[in-house]
């Protein structure tokens, strides 16, 4: 199975809470607050490798979590940070915010790295919050905890060419002969399903190249399974476009050049504009004469200089390849994917929202809350009066008044609800 698109859900750690502990030795009663600090949760970290060359994992395995960080300790110790969680991603994969599918990051090279998520901090221990008029603090801040998220890997074709062309027209035979590549060939339309990559070694170099499923008229919009791989040449540097000079199946060589250069441009002005190489197959089921005399008609009507090739006796197929590398010598390769997106894990600790409940209660929530509720404990009452505080501070007292709140009503706050008192 050829996969080149899949959603997986990934979820970086929590931090891990920050912990409440006093001093205590056979000497000394009432120590010092020495609670430590929670330890950072684990990043959701992708990676580039060139050992793995599809998706196909990912069918079996879509959910990646990092490891939490864990609590601190007494005696001032700091809790362990989370382990990462290493996703391996082929080269050229491009990963999309999957709410928005706006591109979030392209992994071309070997070794290309995102971190997708970073972990959640970790809680501030109760040694944290000891200042000269509040000794001995109660309370500790729990770790932040971080919300799964989904992403689609999209699989770009990281070929520098790419074999187009009708069905049946010789394009997985080139590659076979060409590349290290191994495709199934075979006398009937559409042998290849999903197309094939192979390295071409030429003289001390080597470049990528791809055959895709044969185009028929109409692949632009749906047609034979073309269309679904035209997105995959559209990244290549040259396109090589098999001609079947032979005419072996009753069409005509000079109307397939043109139908295919057609739908090209029906799919896309990008496509139609990449550089061409124009080849001619099967050769050898002419004679002399009628190819002389077809490959003439051929070079009127479209206004090419073909190559002449039969593959499986490897004529033309040197000239062919010293041909593709001139020009990818002359062209750049193409520039990473635009990052659309750049604030995918951007954490919102602003912004806040009150609803009216009924007449006499009202909720509030939002990032500005989740991020507040960490450092309050209701049974203290230090850390409470800081609620109460923080709740003016932001204005959230303001609003909740604006919609109506009066003295006695209910305020429900996450897992807290108080009554409301000037
Ligand atoms: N006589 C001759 N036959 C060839 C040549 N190249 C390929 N063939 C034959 O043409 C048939 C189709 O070859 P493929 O390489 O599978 O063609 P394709 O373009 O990849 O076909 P699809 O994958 O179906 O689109 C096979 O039977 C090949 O042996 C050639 O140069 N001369
Ligand atoms: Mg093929």
């Amino acid at each position: 199975m050829f996969l080149d698109r899949v959603k997986i859900t990934i979820k970086a750690g929590n931090g891990g809470n920050g912990a409440v502990s006093f001093y205590r030795s056979k000497l000394t009663m009432n120590g010092g607050p020495d609670g430590g600090d929670g330890g950072k949760g684990g990043n959701v970290v992708f990676v580039a490798n060139e050992g793995i060359n599809t998706l196909y994992g990912f069918s079996f395995k879509k959910k990646f979590v990092a490891t939490n960080g864990l609590k601190g300790e007494k005696q001032h110790k700091k809790g362990a940070d989370g382990k990462d969680v290493i996703i391996e991603v082929p080269c050229g994969t491009v990963i999309l915010d999957a709410v928005t599918e706006k591109v979030i990051a392209d992994l071309t090279n070997n070794g290309d790295k995102f971190i997708a998520l970073k972990g959640g901090n970790g809680g501030h221990g109760n040694e944290y919050y000891k200042t000269p008029t509040r000794q001995a603090p109660r309370f500790s801040q729990t770790g932040e905890i971080v919300k799964e998220r989904q992403v689609i890997l999209e699989l770009k074709s990281i070929a520098d060419v790419g074999l187009v062309g009708y069905p049946n027209v010789g394009k997985s035979t080139l590659l076979s002969v060409i590349s290290n590549a191994n495709p199934k060939i075979a006398n009937y339309h559409f042998t290849t399903i999903y197309p094939n990559l192979g390295v071409v070694a030429y003289k001390d170099k080597s470049f990528v190249a791809c055959d895709i499923p044969g185009l028929i008229d109409g692949a632009s919009t749906g047609a034979g399974l073309g269309h679904y791989f035209l997105k995959h040449v559209e990244r290549v540097r040259v396109i090589v476009h098999l001609v079947d000079i032979s005419e072996c199946e009753g069409r005509n060589a000079v109307e397939d050049y043109f139908n295919i250069n057609n739908e090209l441009k029906k799919y896309s002005e990008k496509l139609s504009s990449v550089p061409q190489i124009v080849a001619l197959t099967k050769i050898d089921l002419l004679s002399e004469e009628q190819l002389n005399e077809k490959v003439k008609l051929f070079e009127e009507k479209t206004n090419q200089k073909p190559i002449l090739l039969c593959s499986i006796i490897h004529k033309g197929t040197e000239e062919l390849k010293s041909k593709i590398w001139q020009v990818l010598e002359k062209t750049p390769k193409p520039a990473p994917i635009n990052v659309e997106l750049n604030n995918f894990d951007v954490r919102d600790k602003q912004s806040f929202e009150v609803k009216k409940i009924d007449n006499q209660t009202y909720e509030v929530c939002g990032g500005l809350i989740d991020n507040m509720i960490r450092g309050v404990v209701l049974s203290d009452e230090t850390s409470f009066a800081y609620f109460q505080n923080a709740l003016k501070k932001f204005g959230i007292i303001d609003k909740l008044k604006e919609k109506g709140l009066n003295v006695g009503d209910t305020v429900i706050i996450k897992d807290i609800s108080f009554e409301y008192e000037e």
